[in-house]
């Protein structure tokens, strides 16, 4: 460890005191989770108290299923009494990302987002770091701790996600961290997070996409009906995609008066965000990537082309409609 690392993990020790209760206030991802386990484990018996907040509404499932694997305490913003703390932290964030965080007189942000100009009597802002768990790796590998499995899959996964697996910006730090908590990790519930749990009622999805699927050339075409979430298409669509003589999953369902419709492509030649464009964009939202496309189609828009009550029509409609 550098002297730099010692000198910057001594100062962010000085912003607290013994009989210090902090919040560490975070907008929840996979990032900010990890990263607030970590400035917990770094206060451990050096504050009287460390509590986690995140102020936003957790409802990504592979958010919720990292918080149900690593039983991560973290309590709604607003069921925080603020007056039972005195130090307050963000990480992952900076104060003008949200209206939230500007309630509270920050002590101590740590974050590699781009610079907002904002202040704090601690600021360690690594704009060119891929992840803030990097960071807190440093942090904890210059004061000497040990991550246990949980906080090493924590930020492990972090470095993973933030990075898109080292396709997005990555340094050669994310890299080192990444390196160093291998050896601490839980590979196994690392992968569980990445999956993110599928909800019990999804499966009656799979049950109709696997009846009602149909196959034309390397296109597999299924449409789900009425969905409880667009989600079940994406999760399906990805699934579909595996088979080994399909090139295009095209899985469709409605949702809030709308017809969504998942596109996933593998192939170098033809382009998924393109298609959607081409073929749907005339009476919704639609485009995306080469690989991965998306269109959004309000119903009525539709209505005098195909029968929208009828599931098997409309399939044959996306059907036709996306035929090369
Ligand atoms: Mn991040």
């Amino acid at each position: 460890m550098t002297i730099y690392a010692t000198e910057r993990l001594r100062r962010f020790f000085q912003s607290f005191k013994h009989d210090d209760h902090v919040l560490i206030l975070i907008n929840a991802d996979p990032d900010a989770l990890a990263s607030a386990l970590a400035v917990k484990r770094l206060l451990w018996r050096k504050v009287a108290g460390v509590t986690i907040s995140h102020i936003n509404v957790i409802s990504r499932p592979d958010n919720l299923t990292m918080i149900r694997l690593l039983q991560i305490d973290s309590i709604y913003i607003e069921q925080i009494d603020k007056q039972a703390f005195n130090r307050f932290v963000i990480v992952d964030s900076q104060p003008n990302h949200h209206e939230i965080f500007g309630r509270f007189q920050i002590d101590v942000i740590i974050d590699h987002h781009p610079e907002t100009g904002a202040s704090a009597p601690f600021i360690d802002i690594r704009t060119h770091y891929g992840a803030t768990a990097t960071i807190l790796t440093e942090y904890l590998r210059a004061a000497r701790i040990k991550p246990s499995i949980r906080l090493a899959t924590a930020l492990f996964h972090a470095i993973k996600n933030d990075t898109d697996d080292f396709i997005r910006k990555t340094t050669i730090e994310d890299i080192q961290a990444f390196q160093y908590l291998y050896r601490f990790a839980n590979r196994h519930l690392a992968q569980r997070m990445e999956q993110g749990d599928i909800r019990y009622d999804f499966l009656k999805y799979f049950d109709q996409a696997f009846h009602n699927r149909r196959v034309q050339k390397e296109q597999l075409i299924a449409h789900l009906g009425s969905v409880i979430n667009p989600d079940v298409c994406v999760l399906i669509a990805d699934f579909f995609i595996r088979i080994d003589t399909i090139s295009w999953s095209i899985v469709s369902g409605i949702y809030d008066k709308k017809l969504i419709i998942i596109f996933r492509h593998t192939g170098f030649k033809k382009d998924a965000g393109k298609l959607a464009k081409r073929v749907f964009g005339q009476w919704g939202t639609a485009g995306g990537h080469k690989s991965i496309a998306r269109a959004e189609i309000p119903l009525e828009k539709i209505k005098d082309l195909v029968d929208i009550k009828d599931d098997k029509a409309i399939q044959r409609w996306i059907g036709q409609k996306v035929k090369s």
